[in-house]
């Protein structure tokens, strides 16, 4: 081990990762996975050759301008990377990998999930059954949404946002329309079966459920605020797993407790691991912790991908998933 890279894991990772991480590196594992406090992981910038953080781990300007840092790579196990100020990362010649690509499927079939649980009243059908309540058939109470023909409407047209548009296209009949940043051929999202509109409001207007694919940061906080939610039809759904702060949280629990929609589907929250109260006393919700990305396959790719980036990186190339 002398000589070699000294890395820290931060949290417990898949055997094979691991594994590889120690035929490669010097490597601190935390194999009693808590959750690492700011000042150790501000403490580790110092005594460390390279971090391998969860975006649960958060790397603030204030921690990385610091002086005399060792850290020369932070190589996130997530794909998104809010977590990490990638400027001053940059700055402080740190650089910052993230892990795209083996997570699409996995996380857009949460979006679906999520889609097909608010539109079919799941998470409430389930609770009442487990409850006893269930006292037989009724042609009337606890009637959910038809999916097949409803409209569509994804915020981000990223790869994740591509796995939902066909997913919701070519598996459930459903028209598509999106909003992206930069603008696609009209080819290309016909490939997805949908078609891009000019602005985030016109998805909102359009579409019966909406579902949320941009990166989170300070460029997308609080995008769906009160004003957007209100745009959209009191029919409509909104699904959201990409980032809890992308969504103005107590809007959405107004607009959901007045009816101004419908329906929504969370993966993520604005202080994870904080859930409010009043989302989880709506019966017109459903609520998962996190689990986008949360399959064996995936986490372990996910992983390798990270750990790539740092052998890589340590061989004295550019690291092929370096974002900053
Ligand atoms: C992770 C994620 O499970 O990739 C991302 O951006 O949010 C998830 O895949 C989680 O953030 C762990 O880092």
């Amino acid at each position: 081990e002398e000589g070699l890279p000294k890395i820290l894991v931060t949290r417990k990772l898949p055997q094979a990762v691991e594994d590889y991480l120690t035929s490669n590196f010097n490597v601190t594992l935390n194999a009693r996975d808590q959750p690492l406090k700011p000042e150790q992981l501000q403490k580790a910038l110092h005594d460390y050759d390279g971090i391998l953080p969860t975006a649960a781990d958060r790397f603030d300007a204030q921690m990385l301008t610091e002086p005399a840092i060792r850290c020369k790579i932070i190589a996130n196990f997530a794909v998104g990377y809010d977590n990490v100020d990638a400027e001053a990362a940059a700055k402080a010649g740190i650089a910052l990998t993230n892990t795209p690509g083996v997570l699409t499927d996995c996380t857009a079939d949460i979006a679906m999930t999520l889609l097909l649980m608010t539109a079919r009243r799941a998470s409430f059908s389930e609770g009442y059954l487990r409850d006893g309540d269930w006292s037989g058939f009724s042609p009337t109470f606890n009637l959910g949404t038809k999916v097949a023909g409803k409209t569509l409407g994804i915020i981000g047209m990223g790869r994740i946002g591509k796995a939902m548009a066909k997913r919701c296209h070519f598996g459930f009949d459903m028209p598509v329309v999106f909003y992206n940043r930069s603008r696609m051929e009209v080819n290309e999202a016909k490939a997805y079966g949908a078609i891009q509109l000019d602005s985030v409001d016109d998805v909102l207007r359009e579409a019966d459920f909406v579902s949320l694919h941009c990166p989170g940061g300070a460029a997308n906080r609080h995008l769906i605020n009160a004003q957007r939610l209100s745009m959209m039809k009191p029919t409509a759904h909104l699904i959201n797993t990409a980032r809890g702060e992308v969504v103005d949280e107590a809007a959405l629990i107004a607009a959901l407790q007045t009816g101004t929609i419908a329906g929504a589907g969370l993966d993520v929250f604005e202080e994870e691991p904080k859930v409010p109260k009043a989302l989880k006393k709506l019966d017109n919700v459903s609520l998962l912790p996190h689990i986008g990305s949360g399959t064996l396959e995936t986490r372990t790719d996910m992983g390798m991908k990270a750990a790539e980036n740092m052998v890589i990186f340590f061989s004295g190339k550019k690291p092929p998933n370096q974002v900053n």
